[in-house]
């Protein structure tokens, strides 16, 4: 108890909480700066309703009771970011080349509004010019016919639909190629491999009931304020009931300290915010493996001395006997365990964690939510397991109220994924394609994102067809990545703004300008409506409300299905033009492929607060290698491999999100929670780190990469910021220190970018080198 009030006290000093006036203010503005009209703004009431839209912006779950405004900050400027008046017709490309608009803000770019009207990159004017869909969807095709499908790459960023993803995949597969890469390859792809091999499910199996149930929560790296906020709700309502939350962090976020519900008039009028974390643990940047073996060995100490004392056990003994494997190999492991060692790595006193580990030890159900602080490091595929570990000790899987939760990023990804996206061949139902759609679907396995760009960096790829994303910004090393990527013979690029990786483009490059969900989707069979998978595994329908942007921009399944007609010509069996004209047929084909989680789909998408899908680790059925739950060892205590131990010099350089992006989206250049405005170019350092590396506040620094492969990676003009954050560790923006992160500096299991632990050294200050 004493440990909680402590933390709680040091809340006092932040002054910004998630939600309240300063939320409101937020939406307001972006809806004016967007010049949203009036009526349409009429549109957020849709928003996440069973009738309505799933937001655009994050996947957090959609409740079958919603709030009037069931909707976010973050996600009002994502609706109110498609909703802008602004429109980039072809006249404005008229007026700017290529050329020109690279020397553009990343901002300002999207910032210029819709793209209305398909266009094709012409070499001779360096512009992006008009061209009619027919024109594209043949050339497009003629070209892609002309290449080998395994040397063809095609990207999906996790915003469409079910439908559309779907039928991208098979489209691929037709023409021949498993490279169906996805931003979950950058983002939650060590949780797919970690949670598959320790309880046989790659993704999380809680869902909203278990709010109502569970005793006791756990952050782990997510940060719900910014990155999934309707999530506050639920984590207010079972603050109310008195339940904790454990929050590691190496950052003391503001939306994890504290809530105002700017849908509550009482918190609006009043100071009493609820306090979110009851216990906030500043671990160190990828010290949360040894942080989880801190907390077991409490526990697993807690039980060895109630077994000597003839006392009740502390662990569900029932559950690891009848469910589990490799627990005796892990206990023996957490026995062995040294706390210096355990202390060192994790940055945090043993006090802290037994003090966690006593809270574990009350609660019945506990819930553990995670995000990229997890997944993006080298070692991320083993915090997830050591997560599961934690859990199982106290059989916190497959009951109310207790499970992993991974909270998924884009608002489909874990979607696009059940329906298909994926280049490992054995995690797409190819048999059932094969006989469904009489065809032979490629069966070697295809390039994720590491591998499209380390194949491309060799000239081994030659077209990449981007369903959404931004790839130029999202990935890693971008020295080595962008001139790769503008040797590429075809960039196509279905997107609903301008960005970088349209203006580095392919030698030959289309702009094909689809609708956003928000919009009213009208095809020859009406209008239609799409569906999407949340965080929880809930399958929900989402009807477009809003007038499109432009009557010469298409839908994502039209485009898709028409660069698959064009493409596969006559050895195609689908019939592409109905699918594109009636989504209900597609919906039909995709309850085929998956019965178990699809059966019946036209008449259940529109379940309020959607239909779970199939996952029988719900009910303890665990399909993974053993049959059971399986522990695990880890190999290390988690340091990063490539973080050199006796450099006193060395930091360890986190990207982050601000409150005002949406991944490489930047809607402005403030970071309202963490208090920092009007710019991105910030380094985040402990009052420790700057004395000690002789620096002041807003004093411009270069930061170099730490690594002997040859290349240097620098981003300059960095300005330092005074921030709460264990000392060595410090915070970036992503994307503008991607290029600091070497493209081999990933999970090893599951080639997840690293992005939360770059090695770096201070290399100038003010202009200055420093002696190195
Ligand atoms: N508004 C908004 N919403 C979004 C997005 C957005 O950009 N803007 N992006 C969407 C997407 S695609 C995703 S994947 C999610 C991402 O949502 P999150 O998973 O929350 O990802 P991040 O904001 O990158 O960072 C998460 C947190 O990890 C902490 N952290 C860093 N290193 C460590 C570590 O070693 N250990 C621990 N315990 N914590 C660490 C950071 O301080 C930060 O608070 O959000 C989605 N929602
Ligand atoms: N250093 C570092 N790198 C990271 C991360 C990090 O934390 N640190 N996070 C990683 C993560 S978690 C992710 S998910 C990736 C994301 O990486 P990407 O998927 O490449 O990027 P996004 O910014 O999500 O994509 C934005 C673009 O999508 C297009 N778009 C928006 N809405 C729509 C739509 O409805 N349909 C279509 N077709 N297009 C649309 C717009 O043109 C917009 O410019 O980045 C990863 N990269
Ligand atoms: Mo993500």
């Amino acid at each position: 108890m004493a440990e909680s009030d402590t933390h709680v006290r040091r809340n006092v000093a932040y002054p910004y909480s998630s939600g309240g006036w300063g939320s409101l203010k937020a939406v307001t503005g972006a809806l004016v700066h967007e010049k949203v009209p009036l009526r349409e703004t009429t549109v957020l009431l849709k928003q996440n309703k069973p009738d309505g839209f799933a937001c655009v912006s994050c996947s957090w779950a959609k409740p079958a009771d919603p709030h009037t405004f069931e909707f976010c900050e973050s996600g009002a400027k994502a609706t109110a970011w498609d909703l802008t008046a602004r429109r980039m017709t072809p006249q404005f490309f008229e007026l700017h080349t290529v050329t020109e608009l690279c020397a553009w803000h990343d901002h300002d770019l999207e910032d210029a509004g819709r793209l209305t009207a398909p266009l094709r990159y012409d070499a001779a004017t360096d512009k992006y010019v008009s061209v009619s869909w027919d024109e594209a969807f043949e050339d497009i095709g003629r070209e892609l016919r002309a290449l080998d499908p395994k040397r063809v790459s095609f990207y999906a960023s996790g915003r469409a639909s079910l439908e559309t993803s779907y039928m991208y995949q098979l489209f691929a597969r037709m023409y021949g190629t498993n490279n169906l890469p996805d931003s979950s390859n950058m983002c939650h792809e060590s949780t797919s491999v970690g949670l598959k091999a320790a309880i046989g499910a790659g993704v999380g199996t809680i869902m909203l009931d278990d709010f109502e149930k569970t005793d006791l929560m756990f952050f782990f790296g997510q940060n719900v304020g910014t990155n999934s906020p309707r999530m506050l709700h639920q984590l207010q309502d079972a603050r109310k009931r008195g339940v904790p939350i454990i929050t590691f962090n190496p950052l003391r976020e503001p939306g994890l300290i504290k809530f105002a519900n700017p849908q509550s008039p009482v918190e609006m009028v009043t100071p009493a915010h609820t306090v979110i974390s009851t216990q906030y643990h500043q671990v160190k940047t990828g010290g949360d493996t040894a942080a989880i073996l801190g907390i077991c060995k409490a526990v697993i100490h807690a039980d060895d001395r109630a077994r000597e004392r003839g006392e009740p056990r502390v662990l569900d003994v029932g559950f690891i006997e009848e469910h589990t494997v490799g627990f005796e190999a892990f206990a023996d492991y957490v026995r062995v365990a040294s706390w210096d060692d355990i202390e060192n790595v994790a940055g945090l006193p043993r006090a802290d964690l037994e003090a966690a580990a006593d809270e574990y030890m009350r609660a019945n159900a506990v819930i553990a939510h995670y995000g990229m602080g997890v997944t993006q490091h080298r070692q991320g595929v083993q915090t997830v397991r050591m997560l599961c570990n934690l859990l199982f000790l106290r059989g916190n899987v497959g009951k109310p109220g207790a499970g992993p939760s991974p909270v998924r990023g884009h608002s489909n990804v874990q979607g696009q994924r059940t329906v298909g996206i994926t280049e490992k061949p054995e995690l797409a139902p190819l048999d059932k394609l094969a006989s469904q759609f009489r065809f032979e679907p490629p069966r070697e396995k295809g390039m994720n994102i590491v591998e499209t760009f380390e194949a491309m960096i060799e000239g081994k790829v030659d077209a990449v067809i981007n369903l959404g994303g931004n790839l130029v910004r999202s990935v890693p090393d971008r020295a080595r990545t962008e001139p790769a990527w503008r040797k590429l013979k075809l960039t196509v690029n279905i997107a609903t703004k301008l960005n970088r990786s349209h203006l580095v483009h392919g030698e030959k490059s289309y702009l094909l300008p689809c609708l956003s969900r928000i919009e009213i989707d009208m095809q020859a069979g009406g209008a239609q409506a799409v569906s999407m998978e949340d965080s929880t595994g809930c399958i929900h329908g989402s009807r477009g409300v809003a007038e499109p942007a432009s009557a010469d921009a298409r839908s994502e399944p039209f485009i898709v299905a028409e660069l698959a007609r064009h493409t596969l010509g006559a050895q195609s069996t689908v019939d592409w033009q109905r699918w594109r004209d009636d989504y209900a047929l597609v919906r039909d084909e995709i309850a085929r492929t998956y019965p178990e989680t699809f059966h019946d789909f036209n008449a259940r998408m529109w379940t309020p607060g959607g239909f779970p899908r199939h996952l029988p680790v719900r009910e303890r059925k665990w399909e993974t290698k053993s049959g059971r739950a399986e522990f695990f060892v880890p190999e290390s205590l988690g340091e990063d491999p490539d973080m050199p131990m006796r450099d006193a010099r060395a930091l360890c350089l986190m990207t982050l999100r601000s409150d005002s992006q949406f991944n490489t989206t930047i809607y402005n250049h403030d970071d309202r929670f963490r208090g920092i405005h009007g710019d991105r170019m910030v380094i985040l350092m402990c009052e420790a780190d700057i004395d000690r590396h002789g620096l002041k506040k807003d004093d411009r620094v270069t930061l170099q990469t730490i690594s002997d492969d040859g290349f240097e990676r620098r981003v300059a003009g960095l300005r330092i910021q005074p921030y709460d954050i264990p000392r060595g560790c410090i915070g970036g923006y992503y994307p503008e220190c991607n290029p600091l992160l070497p493209l081999w500096h990933y999970a090893k299991e599951s080639k997840v970018p690293g992005a939360k632990s770059i090695p770096v050294h201070i290399v100038e200050v003010n202009g200055v080198p420093r002696e190195s």
